[in-house]
């Protein structure tokens, strides 16, 4: 992983640094009720460990993604083997369609995409076709900053989006209630809700005072390693 695809500048993984928040990270998703399937690592893919961008998982059909960067498009093949026992209905989005798991925010069965430099139009489209035809909806909102749009807003249920940067001002928003977050913190808007609780990466004081005055149990994890390589609490699990 520690090859893996990066714009941050923060240097190199730690790589048995990232090992344990990797373990942290599994505890704390079973200490929310979860059980958690840990897939063997992929060596031929460094950026594997994002697992999220690989697929889609709604509570009708799977879909799998086609990654937009080049060095990932091989990641959705282990990820197919490991949600055919979960799934009847499996889709798939060909090429000249990319998307990317990270720019699609689900809110009940409706699918918000961000078209990134990682989902284009094509495969948006076909997303949304694929959602359609299962009886849920969606659409699609441009980025122009961010590497995929849940790296800006989180759902966290109860109406309510975790929200900083370039998302503060997206109209298509405009009915839930904002939780804003300043652009020293817009890391921490990578956040995930989980059965009622809210893991938040360490080191974002404002962020977490936010989401617990909202009402919410949080649970802070160091996420540093990954961090490292764009990718933050969401991206390293598949939800069903
Ligand atoms: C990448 O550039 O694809 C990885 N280094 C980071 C992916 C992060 N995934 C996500 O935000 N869903």
């Amino acid at each position: 992983m520690i090859h893996g695809l990066t714009g941050a500048n923060l240097g190199t993984p730690h790589y048995d640094k990232a090992l344990n928040q990797h373990q942290a990270y599994i505890k704390t998703l079973e200490t929310c009720g979860l059980e958690v399937t840990v897939l063997p690592p992929d060596d031929d893919y460094p950026d594997s460990v994002f697992v999220e961008d690989t697929a889609l998982l709604t509570p009708k059909c799977a879909v799998l993604c086609n990654p937009g960067a080049a060095t990932r498009k091989g990641e959705a093949a282990a990820i197919k083997e490991a949600i055919e026992p979960h799934y009847k209905n499996i889709e798939t989005i060909e090429d000249p369609g990319t998307v990317d798991g990270g720019d699609i925010m689900m809110v009940a069965d409706f699918y918000y995409i961000g078209l990134s430099e990682r989902t284009n139009a094509n495969g948006a489209e076909q997303m949304l076709k694929i959602l359609r035809s299962y009886g849920m909806d969606g659409t699609t909102l441009p980025l122009t900053k961010m590497l995929h749009l849940k790296s800006g807003v989180s759902y966290l249920e109860n109406n309510k989006l975790l929200i900083t940067g370039e998302f503060l001002q997206t109209e298509v928003f405009g009915s839930f209630e904002l939780l804003r977050l300043p652009d020293c913190e817009s890391y921490a808007a990578n956040s995930l809700w989980l059965n009622g609780t809210v893991l938040l990466p360490g080191g974002f004081d404002g962020a977490l005072a936010k989401v617990s005055e909202s009402g919410y149990k949080t649970i802070i994890l160091n996420v540093s390693e990954f961090r490292k390589l764009d990718g933050g609490l969401s991206c390293l699990s598949l939800r069903f």
